[in-house]
């Protein structure tokens, strides 16, 4: 499917995380069924996919922006019209999680973002050693820090693909969804946005 309209409803989707985390490898292992060598993302990917919500179909657009600090400041350009937020963490690297931590509850304060689903990807579930689902939810006291919200921790790994649709599949659950999807408008009020 290319990136000019699609009639479905569309749900707005914020893939976010640190650098490092897997979130392009996530989006492409779903999107094309491939693992990617990624390079670290400067700015932002961009795919549009269909989902399922009950029985209607729906198209995802998810948005998927860079992690590097430097890249974090731009994270609130991407905030309007976003309709849910999938947040991804390395669970094998302990000594980000953190950071991961902090940036999380960070981006769940922004006002923007007040109320809407998040789906937590504990990804790198293929290497020994990393935190579970359960590990995760415990650690970052999550029941506590989403309890104003709808939220799901998804275990999954972008390098086996093990768990990386049931991810989206349960945004795709939680989110509501507009009719008016129009990716040019975006970008051009982003390319504004990141001048400034
Ligand atoms: N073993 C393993 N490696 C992974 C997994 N997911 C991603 N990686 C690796 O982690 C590294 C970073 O992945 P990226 O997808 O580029 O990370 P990113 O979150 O997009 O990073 P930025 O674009 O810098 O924000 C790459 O070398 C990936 O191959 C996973 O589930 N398991
Ligand atoms: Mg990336």
């Amino acid at each position: 499917m290319g990136l000019k309209g699609s009639k479905l409803p569309d749900a707005r989707i914020l893939l976010l995380g640190l650098d490092g985390a897997g979130k392009s490898t996530l989006l492409f292992k779903l999107k094309y069924d491939e693992l990617f060598c990624t390079v670290p993302t400067i700015g932002f990917n961009v795919e549009m996919m269909e989902a399922k919500q009950n029985r209607r179909k729906i198209t995802l657009t998810v948005w998927d922006v860079g992690g590097q600090e430097k890249m974090r400041q731009h994270w609130r350009s991407y905030y309007q019209d976003t309709a849910g937020l999938l947040f991804t963490i390395d669970c094998w690297d302990r000594t980000r999680l953190n950071e991961a931590q902090r940036e999380l509850e960070r981006v769940l304060k922004n006002e923007h973002l007040r109320r809407l689903p998040v789906v937590i990807l504990a990804n790198k579930q293929d290497k020994d050693g990393a935190l579970t689902a359960t590990e995760l939810t415990e650690a970052f006291n999550l029941r506590k820090t989403c309890s104003d919200r709808d939220w799901f921790v998804q275990p999954c790994s972008g390098k086996t693909g093990a768990g990386v649709q049931e991810g989206f599949r349960r945004m795709a659950l939680l989110v509501e969804t507009t009719s008016d999807n129009n990716i040019k408008d975006t970008v051009k009020y982003l390319k504004k946005s990141i001048k400034k």
